[in-house]
Parts: structure tokens; C-alpha cells; sequence
């Protein structure tokens, strides 16, 4: 590759941008949620739209597809050494509700017009090469963040817990994997675990999810290392009662308590010593949720993360504090507090990394290294594969909300960065 930056229709080596955004914008029209916001939540009607839009494309590509029991769907390029570890890319196409149309879908779209390219171009992989769409990286739907990519860096805890996970509507994993069109046995799930040498490497293309790269004007971000996400269920108990009958000094109320509880969380995050320490309430409900009965439930979902994982874990044992203080002095009770998650950060591999900078400098494209403090499904690949990201900017840094933009030239500037990462790591 003559490295001539541009790659314009002359050379093969060139993005089909005007294809990818169509397939962003068809893929977008999958959504709960009217446009320009999508919504799409795992194993809902409009998720199996888009897995069976991307198992279309998938196919116009040639690649062999499989599907596992949660469904993770690979389309794999065999290569001329197919024995040997595969070069893998992906990411995901689930929304959180009401956010945008490029999280997770550039390192699925994107990665397949890679493939387009690299076929166009004449390349042939020694190593395969495989896409991977995973099956929900968002934690809506069941509260799991990176739910397929968990599975197969092998958590047993996951697959264990599956076996009671019920959504807000007490519909079970199962039954809602089943009306998906997986249907499964609970041991199935001990199959998605993949093998340490499964891949030689692992790259996901994303958007930045943060300001830096606009704000700095460079094009490519390469991830060094991932934020250590975590995430906890709180419930309080309270006697509730008649808004005005009740007189204060004989009231428990529990929405009182979730709400000095999320102030809670903003102290301690802010008392870590850190600006790399973030926590947010983005879920707070309370019960009965009517204006004038004291709410007598309140649930209360919290996220703390940071890039040093035991100053995280430090604000998540003084919330735990704060929760059990907060419930004796107003005679709540603390029902629940519960660790959904807490991972430990994720490092990029070197080898990885100086792939990706090649990559960059053969394009002249300007690349700045950097942490993510988004998580994504390369912090569970990275337990079981060589990892490394590639970021391009985003509007604003904005992301899980409608305003979420990336321009085509952007966009285009990734998928080459990734098809020639890929195409290096393929002849290892
Ligand atoms: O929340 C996250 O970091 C990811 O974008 N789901
Ligand atoms: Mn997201
Ligand atoms: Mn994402
Ligand atoms: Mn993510």
C-alpha cells in the first residue's frame, strides 16, 4: 500500500462512505425510539432486526457465519493459515435508550466495510480474519454491561447468575434469549467461553465518546488502556403512607433516602483525590410514584469508574457506608445493595498498539495515545486475546444521547486505520 493518505476511488484501497452511512442510517431506523434518537435493547423485536440486517451484510461479504447460544454473531474471512489464532474486530449494535447512531455500530459497520475493502484491494489473510457483532455491550435490558463479550472471556459468575437474571418486567434471560430465536440450555452457556489462542489479536473501532480528539484536532485516538467500570442495585424499604396525613417526624421515607444516597455518591467521588473518578445515579425510581403517597420503595442504580481500580473500589466501600448510615438515621431499611459488577481496567497490547500507530503513520494520519474512559467489549477481549482500540472523534465528545455525530470523513479515516491494522496482524 503506496501510504498516499487520500486513498480516493483511484487506488482500491478506498472507504465506500457513502454505502456505510446508508448502512448506518438503515440500521438506525431499527429503534424503539423515534429518530434521530435510537433505541434498541438486547433481544427486543428491532434487535433481531439489526442482527438479521448485519448477518445480511455479512453474507454480501462471503464470510461464514456462526452464531453462539446467547448470540454473538462471527463472520469470519477463512485465511490461508486458518489453523492459526484469528485477527478479530467488532463491537456492538444494542442502544441504550433515547442515544445515537455510531456507538458501537462504527466497529460493526465499520469493521465489515474494512473486510469490503481489504477483499476489494486484493489482500489475502494468512491469519482469518472475523468480525464479531456482540450481543449486548449496553447493561439496559438485564443490568450486565458487556453481557456476550463477558461470556466469552469466560465468567462463570455470569454464567451462573443468568440462570435467575430477570429484566424490570420479570421476564427471564432465557425466555427473552428464546423469543430472540436463541434458545437455549442453561450448560449452552459454558460453550460461548472461548479459548485463550482462539485470537491472535482483538481491535474494536469506536467513536471517542469523549471531547479530546475534536477539541485537539486529531484524527485518530489509540487506546492504551481501558476505565475500571463498576456498578451497584440499592433498594430502600419505608412505611410510605398519605402525603398529608402523615406527620414528618413519623415518617421513613425511602425516595428521601435514595436521594441523599446519590448525593452520597457525588461527595465520594469527588473526596477520591481524582478527576479520573467519576460516579452517576442514572437510575433512580421510586415506589408507589405517586405525588402524594411517601414512597415506600426506592431503587436506586449507581456507576463508579475510574482508571485506578482501588480508588474505585475505595468510593464504592464508602458508599456502602453512607447507605448503611443513611438507613439507620431515618429508619429505612437497606434492603438491597448489591455489586453488580466491578471490573478491574484493561490494558492495550504492545504489539497491538505499535500496529495501530504503523497503521496511522502510513496513512499520515495524526494519532494521539489515550485511555478510554468508556467501557466496551475489548475490556473482557482483552482477557483472553491481545487487545487494542482505535478511536476517531465524535461532536462534542457527546455519546448515549441523539446529538451523537461522526462525519463520514472521520469514519472513513477509522476504517482504514483498522483495515490496515488488521491486514499487518493478519500476516504475523
Ligand atoms: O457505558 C459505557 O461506557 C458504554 O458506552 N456502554
Ligand atoms: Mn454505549
Ligand atoms: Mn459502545
Ligand atoms: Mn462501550
Amino acid at each position: 500500500y503506496r501510504g498516499d493518505g487520500d486513498g480516493g476511488s483511484s487506488s482500491p484501497f478506498y472507504v465506500d462512505s457513502d454505502g456505510l452511512q446508508r448502512q448506518i442510517d438503515e440500521l438506525a431506523s431499527f429503534s424503539d425510539s423515534p429518530a434521530p434518537s435510537v433505541t434498541r435493547v438486547l433481544y427486543s423485536d428491532k434487535d433481531v432486526q439489526a442482527r438479521r440486517y448485519i448477518k445480511g451484510i455479512m453474507n454480501q461479504l462471503g464470510l461464514s457465519i456462526r452464531e453462539d447460544a446467547v448470540g454473538n454473531i462471527f463472520g469470519r474471512w477463512e485465511g490461508s493459515e486458518a489453523g492459526l489464532g484469528a485477527v478479530a474486530t467488532g463491537s456492538h449494535v444494542d442502544a441504550i435508550p433515547f442515544s445515537g447512531k455510531y456507538d458501537g455500530v462504527v466497529g460493526v459497520l465499520g469493521a465489515l466495510e474494512a473486510i469490503s475493502m481489504l477483499k476489494r484491494s486484493g489482500f489475502q489473510p494468512k491469519r482469518s480474519l472475523e468480525v464479531i457483532m456482540f450481543t449486548s455491550e449496553e447493561p439496559t435490558r438485564f443490568g450486565i454491561s458487556c453481557l456476550g463479550s463477558r461470556l466469552m472471556a469466560g465468567s462463570e459468575e455470569l454464567a451462573l447468575s443468568l440462570k435467575e437474571t430477570v429484566d424490570n418486567q420479570n421476564v427471564s434471560f432465557f425466555y427473552a434469549a428464546d423469543s430472540a430465536g436463541y434458545k437455549m440450555h442453561p450448560e449452552e452457556l459454558h460453550n460461548v467461553f472461548l479459548k485463550k489462542d482462539d485470537y491472535f489479536a482483538f481491535i474494536e473501532l469506536h467513536i471517542e465518546q469523549g471531547p479530546i480528539l475534536e477539541k485537539e484536532g486529531i484524527k485518530i485516538g489509540v487506546v492504551t488502556a481501558i476505565a475500571a467500570p463498576a456498578s451497584i442495585k440499592v433498594e430502600f424499604e419505608g412505611n410510605g403512607g398519605h402525603a398529608g396525613a402523615v406527620l414528618m417526624p413519623a415518617r421513613n421515607d425511602a425516595g428521601l433516602a435514595a436521594a441523599e444516597l446519590a448525593l452520597a455518591v457525588e461527595k465520594h467521588v469527588l473526596e477520591s483525590g481524582s478527576i479520573d473518578t467519576v460516579g452517576t445515579v442514572g437510575i433512580l425510581q421510586l415506589h408507589p410514584g405517586a405525588i402524594n403517597s411517601i414512597p415506600s420503595k426506592s431503587h436506586v442504580e449507581i456507576d463508579v469508574r475510574d482508571i485506578d481500580e482501588k480508588r474505585r473500589n475505595n468510593v464504592i466501600e464508602k458508599v456502602h457506608q453512607s447507605a448503611i448510615e443513611i438507613s439507620k438515621n431515618r429508619g429505612v431499611v437497606l434492603s438491597e445493595f448489591k455489586i453488580i459488577n466491578q471490573d478491574p481496567p484493561a490494558l492495550s497490547d504492545k504489539s497491538v498498539i505499535s500496529a495501530m500507530e504503523f497503521a496511522a503513520k502510513q496513512l499520515n494520519l495524526e494519532y494521539k495515545l489515550m485511555i478510554s474512559r468508556a467501557y466496551h467489549d475489548s475490556l473482557f477481549m482483552a482477557r483472553i486475546s491481545p487487545m487494542g482500540m482505535i478511536f476517531i472523534p465524535c461532536y462534542k465528545g457527546y455519546s448515549h444521547k441523539p446529538e451523537e455525530y461522526a462525519s463520514p470523513e472521520d469514519m472513513a479515516n477509522g476504517v482504514k486505520v483498522l483495515a490496515l491494522t488488521m491486514a499487518r496482524l493478519s500476516l504475523q
